[in-house]
């Protein structure tokens, strides 16, 4: 039949048809793709270097797509001010309600190069507000936050020392929960992603002692031999390689006339300064391992040596992998992470 005989009635049948064909065909097609968020529990040494804070940042940014949870921060790095600015950086995202632990007897005591900001005041209102009173201790949050999540839901990422993770698996059974603390992570953990050690030389060196592992190179050790779930490291190699631009902190965070995120980068090193993404790689990974960032390595083992040298040996039945990059993939990863280190808090 020619459209020009059908009668108006058919016509509108057959757009309704069509538009609802259509419809469900898109609804299916996105149903394919969709995936829940991933719910992450960040362990950050916020303080030292910045990149911990990007990383923060990135996180926010990612929940405010859909693409993750933030469910609680802990902090191992030991200085009030760390888990003051953690809150800070929360709630200039809108959300300050996200709990922060800390620990106690940890490494790194100094104040750092860019803590002192949270105390800044204008006109007397301080510049980056935040109400945390008395955080509670990193170890207490982990257990209580993983006893509340669905079996095999919670990513972690590790982007300081291992000192809370560490004592994680070592817990007894508490008011929080009672499980052991290894038996609650191999229940409620599905990967930690780790930002630690080196895997490829580093400008020829073959022997790289990384910072995470050797300021606190017991607990590293520990965690890596005995944490019960696939860990994902992130070696210094693979942030060293891509460098957040200076001229992104420049412009992209001109939103609002202080960036918390941006004057962390300014404090820490003042431009032009294209500081290695150690930690925000990790964090790519674990919120988007499926979209080709990174390559994997194949899975084996990771010991940590006395010295705090990481190795690597092929196991079939290992459950560590590292992080590889190609120079495509460096571009991919570094545009990622402007755009989602300078994307704005959600309007409410
Ligand atoms: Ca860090």
């Amino acid at each position: 039949m020619f459209r020009e005989e059908l009668t108006e009635l058919q016509m509108k049948i057959q757009i309704r048809t069509t538009l609802l064909v259509a419809g469900l065909v898109a609804l299916g097609y996105a149903g394919v793709f969709a995936k829940s968020p991933v719910s992450v529990i960040l362990d950050t040494d916020i303080g030292n270097d910045v990149d911990d804070v990007l990383a923060l940042g990135m996180l926010h940014a990612l929940q405010s797509r859909g693409a993750c949870r933030l469910l609680a921060v802990t902090v191992t790095k030991d200085h009030p001010a760390a888990a003051a600015l953690t809150d800070a950086v929360n709630t200039f995202y809108g959300r300050g309600d996200i709990p922060v632990g800390v620990v106690s007897g940890g490494v790194t005591p100094e104040v750092g190069k860019f803590l002192p900001m949270v105390d800044q005041r204008d006109d007397g209102k301080r510049r980056y507000p935040f109400d945390l009173k008395k955080p509670p201790s990193a170890v207490s949050l982990l257990r209580r936050v993983l006893h509340n999540q669905p079996d095999r839901s919670v990513v972690v990422v590790q982007v300081g020392f291992s000192t809370n993770l560490a004592r994680l698996i070592s817990s007894q059974p508490d008011a929080e929960s009672p499980l052991k603390g290894m038996d609650l992570v191999r229940r409620k953990v599905r990967l930690l992603s780790i930002m630690a050690g080196a895997f490829r030389p580093i400008d020829g060196h073959p022997r790289f002692l990384e910072y995470n592992v050797v300021k606190d190179l017991t607990h590293a050790r520990k965690l890596v031999t005995d944490w019960p779930t696939s860990i994902v490291f992130s070696g210094f190699e693979i942030g060293y390689a891509v460098r957040f631009p200076a001229e992104s902190i420049a412009r992209d965070f001109c939103y609002v006339a202080h960036h918390p995120l941006a004057e962390s980068y300014l404090l820490y090193e003042p431009p032009p300064h294209h500081r290695p993404t150690w930690d925000l790689t990790s964090v790519l990974y674990a919120v988007y391992p499926e979209r080709g960032y990174f390559s994997l390595s194949e899975p084996g083992r990771v010991t940590v040596e006395d010295d705090g040298n990481t190795v690597f040996e092929v196991r079939p039945d290992g459950g560590h992998r590292y992080l590889i990059l190609d120079n495509k993939q460096i571009e991919r990863v570094r545009e990622a992470m402007v755009h989602l280190a300078s994307q704005p808090p959600d309007r409410k």
